[in-house]
């Protein structure tokens, strides 16, 4: 049966040993080598500050998702957390970078990828963090650090960040149902998928006048998910570290 998957928020960091088994072992699970292609739609690994970023720790995931390259076409999006990952890295991934919006043909549906942190507009104080954080001057001076002088940054960002969401009501970093049916539109496409808000789920709406789905994949704090698509349907999978979901595919 013809297949694609999608993954997205792994947070992938050497301080989560469970979750770099997940990936491992949906690298070396007969449903990834036999799908169509794989799509990891951001937020991959917790941070990322440059193609220079240590991973320690991590390199077994992050070389079992290559070998799995060498079976599977590979594509990834840009997160919030990941958005400096670069070409070194993705050979070194076999993944192709993927524009932060693109449309693709599913078994014949149109469909919109994204991350999902665009769609979250009423929380405009992120909205203008992210303008200031993905402006190529802001980038290249940011990079143009040494890797400890990044690591700071980053580590006050993440103070923040973390200080800054407590005083966040929970919907406002959820998806804008308005931006999501906007997107749908500008696309012209009925279908989206998501990741971001680790709102897990499958929607459906009203764009163009006409049914469309929204389907927002999970995030790998608790297990690991992938969305299993195939001609006739779309099924969200929650795994256990070990893989054992996955076996029956
Ligand atoms: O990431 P998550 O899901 O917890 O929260 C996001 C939004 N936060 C972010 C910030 C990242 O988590 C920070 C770590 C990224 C490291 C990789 C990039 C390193 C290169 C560039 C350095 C920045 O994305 C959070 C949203 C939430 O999703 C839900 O959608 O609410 O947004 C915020 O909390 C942002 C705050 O509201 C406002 C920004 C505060 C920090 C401003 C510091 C600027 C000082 C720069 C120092 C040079
Ligand atoms: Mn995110």
């Amino acid at each position: 049966m013809p297949h694609t998957l999608f993954i997205s928020d792994l947070h992938l960091t050497a301080q989560r040993r469970d979750i770099a088994q997940g990936l491992i072992s949906l690298c070396q699970s007969p449903l990834a080598r036999s799908a169509d292609a794989l799509y990891i739609l951001g937020d991959f690994v917790e941070f990322w500050i440059g193609d220079d970023t240590p991973t320690e720790g991590i390199d077994d995931a992050i070389d079992a998702l290559g070998e799995l390259g060498t079976h599977t076409p590979l594509f990834f999006q840009h997160g919030n957390r990941d958005f400096l990952i670069g070409r070194d890295f993705a050979r070194r991934c076999r993944f192709e970078l993927l524009d932060e919006t693109v449309v693709i043909d599913l078994y014949g549906q149109d469909t919109l990828l994204l991350h999902g942190d665009t769609l979250c507009t009423d929380d405009v104080d992120y909205q203008q963090f992210r303008h200031m954080v993905r402006n190529a001057d802001w980038q290249a001076d940011f990079l143009s650090k040494t890797l400890p002088e990044r690591l700071e940054v980053v580590k006050q960002i993440r103070a923040k960040t973390q200080e800054a969401m407590t005083m966040k009501a929970s919907d406002i970093m959820d998806v804008n149902q308005n931006a999501v049916v906007e997107t749908l539109e500008a696309f012209g496409v009925q279908h989206m998928i998501h990741g971001h808000t680790h709102r897990p789920a499958q929607h459906t709406l009203t764009a163009s006048g006409q049914p469309a789905t929204r389907t927002v994949l999970s995030d790998w704090d608790q297990h690991g998910n992938c969305l299993l698509v195939t001609p006739e349907r779309q099924t969200l999978i929650d795994f256990d570290w070990q893989g054992s979901e996955l076996a029956p595919y």
